[in-house]
């Protein structure tokens, strides 16, 4: 056993080192300056609500750049503040679904998590460092405020000299005649068993085996769902081992931007309708969010939800649980609205960022949730899960095949039509403006504040003209009151309501590391037109939101990066 000497390493506190919509995130070389990465674990460690003395953590991520350095110093920290013991994931990759599973499996106290979650990674791109609590979850606001506090305030940390843990050999190693322990497990094992038990995977199997024509494609980006796929979509499933693009978790994910939506997902895209794919999905870099596309079919993630939701009671674990609720962040489409009604289930509204969901799930009051920036997931972890939710379309399809027998052969488009035909259609669209200069962004978010301020509200209702054709009925920027502990979030987007129950919304990104990202949200309901593409469905109300906000005038952007 190695005994180890604690060091008080003199530092002093470095600015903006505030956890956003989901942890820190910056690029790789602030992290690599000279106690950046100390510092904030100090403050993380100092912020842990139930204190790091004798703290059991979890620790892993999506395998980018820098992971490994991290790690080192995270085991140095942890061992020099009292905490017991380390698990840390094979090689440190974990995504961060099973990340949350394991912290909930081993009871530990939290975990941290090594991600930029869809950020690129490598030496000139991004790396990030997020807590989760016991639940499993992102850390509250309460205690990423309190990290945040901390990291103004240090003069000193905390460091043992520990020789360099072995990452890539599985077992425990124990330090300072027991008092610290670190155990390398595998991150991928746990998680396979888990979904095992919340999907019938013969039920997909038997499905696959009558359905020969039934081709899939699986894009992991670079990013660390490759070994999950692996496992879960060949070892079990029995896919070819050709089915899985990207596989191999890669420090700066082969060079890709690990996004899975239509513009970084490209190649992915370009294979589906090249080759007649029937299922293809992608997820991104550590593993939380999915896009589930097939041959002219791309289930847009605001529908995705709604329709996992509604075949919830065919799947096993939710047979078993019941739904006891469903939520959605507030510029999610209210197609899952729709279902909930359906069904008389509790609904929640929730600010963007899966941290609003856990105190939900953990009160019993929601089952199902998700984002229209490609997260889904359930009460089985905490976090957004993205091998969950292509697991999940499977067995939707595997249902719904078994439901109308041999003579009719169920597709993606088959399932998204009977939605549609049965609740009317949610068209929803996202223009994101990557990297717009952050005074501009800044500007124009306080115009549109000053525009739905209640001072201001009666004159910006009786002047419906920027509004035409629509008709506004009400505007405000989205305030949320957790209803278990009455935590209050303000601020988390402006909104225009139209009398047709259209809306148009606009937020700043909390996720980017570099300038300022605009996300322009805009829905509109159609109860029988349900075949119109999205973008001439939604002309007339983007056109409206690029009015309003002056948009172009304020950045002098004219096309978005991005478009959902
Ligand atoms: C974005 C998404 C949000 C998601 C968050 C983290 O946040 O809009 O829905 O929860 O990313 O996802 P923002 O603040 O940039 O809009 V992940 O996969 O990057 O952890
Ligand atoms: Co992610």
């Amino acid at each position: 056993m190695t005994e180890f000497v604690i060091e008080q390493v003199a530092t002093t506190p470095f600015e903006g080192q505030k956890p956003g919509t989901s942890g820190l995130r910056k690029r790789t070389t602030v992290f690599q300056q000279k106690h950046y990465t100390a510092n904030f674990v100090q403050a993380l460690l100092d912020s842990i609500p139930e204190g790091a003395k004798d703290a059991h953590l979890v620790v892993g991520g999506d395998g980018r750049y820098y992971s490994d350095e991290a790690i080192q110093i995270i085991a140095r920290l942890a061992a020099a503040n009292g905490v017991r013991k380390l698990t840390v994931a094979h090689r440190g990759i974990l995504s961060t679904p099973a990340g949350s599973h394991l912290i909930r499996k081993l009871k530990a106290t939290g975990g941290i998590l090594l991600t930029a979650s869809h950020n690129p990674g490598g030496p000139d791109n991004d790396f990030g460092i997020k807590y989760n609590g016991a639940n499993g979850g992102p850390a509250p606001e309460a205690v990423t405020d309190a990290i945040y506090r901390r990291t103004t305030q240090l003069t000193h940390y905390a460091q043992a000299d520990l020789p360099p843990i072995d990452i890539t050999t599985l077992g425990t190693t124990a330090f300072g005649g027991g008092c610290f322990e670190v155990e390398v497990v595998d991150g991928v094992a746990a998680y396979v068993e888990l979904m095992k038990s919340v999907y019938d995977l013969e039920a997909i199997k038997q499905f696959l085996r009558s359905r020969p024509d039934f081709t899939v494609l699986f894009d992991a980006m670079g990013g660390v769902t490759g070994p999950y796929f692996r496992a879960l979509f060949v070892q079990e499933l029995g896919f070819p081992a050709d089915c899985c693009m990207n596989a191999e978790p890669s420090p700066d994910f082969g060079g890709h931007h690990p996004d899975p939506n239509l513009t970084y997902a490209k190649d992915l895209v370009a294979r589906v309708e090249a080759e007649n794919v029937a299922f293809a999905a992608a997820s991104d870099g550590d593993g939380d969010r999915n896009m589930i596309i097939g041959k002219g079919c791309f289930v847009n993630p605001s529908d995705s939800i709604a329709v996992l939701a509604a075949y919830a009671p065919t799947m096993p674990y939710f047979a078993r649980s019941g739904v006891k609720g469903v939520a959605r962040s507030m510029p999610t489409s209210g197609a899952l609205d729709r279902v909930a009604k359906k069904h008389g289930w509790p609904f929640h509204e929730t600010p963007t960022g899966w941290k609003f969901f856990g105190n939900l799930m953990d009160a019993g009051q929601c089952s199902l949730c998700g984002e229209e920036s490609f997260g889904t997931g359930s009460d089985h972890i905490r976090e957004k899960d993205g091998v969950w939710a292509v697991l999940g379309w499977l067995s939707i399809l595997a249902a719904a095949q078994q439901k109308a027998g041999p003579e009719v052969k169920v597709g993606l488009k088959t399932i998204l039509d009977r939605h549609y035909a049965e609740y009317g259609r949610n068209y929803f669209s996202r223009y994101d403006y990557e990297e717009v200069d952050g005074e501009q962004a800044a500007a124009m978010m306080a115009r549109l504040r000053a525009m739905v301020a209640p001072e201001g509200r009666s004159t910006t209702l009786a002047d419906q003209s920027p509004f035409a054709p629509y008709t506004l009925k009400d505007c405000d920027d989205f305030h949320y009151v957790d209803p278990i502990d009455g935590s209050v979030a303000e601020k988390q987007g402006v909104r225009f309501l139209f009398a047709d129950g259209s809306r148009i919304i606009f937020r700043l990104s909390g996720t980017g590391s570099q300038g300022a990202t605009i996300r322009v949200y805009v829905e509109a309901y159609e109860a029988t037109r349900v075949d119109l593409e999205p973008q001439t469905a939604l002309k007339d109300l983007i056109q409206v939101a690029l009015r309003v906000s002056q948009l172009q005038e304020f950045t002098g952007r004219k096309v978005p990066t991005v478009i959902t």
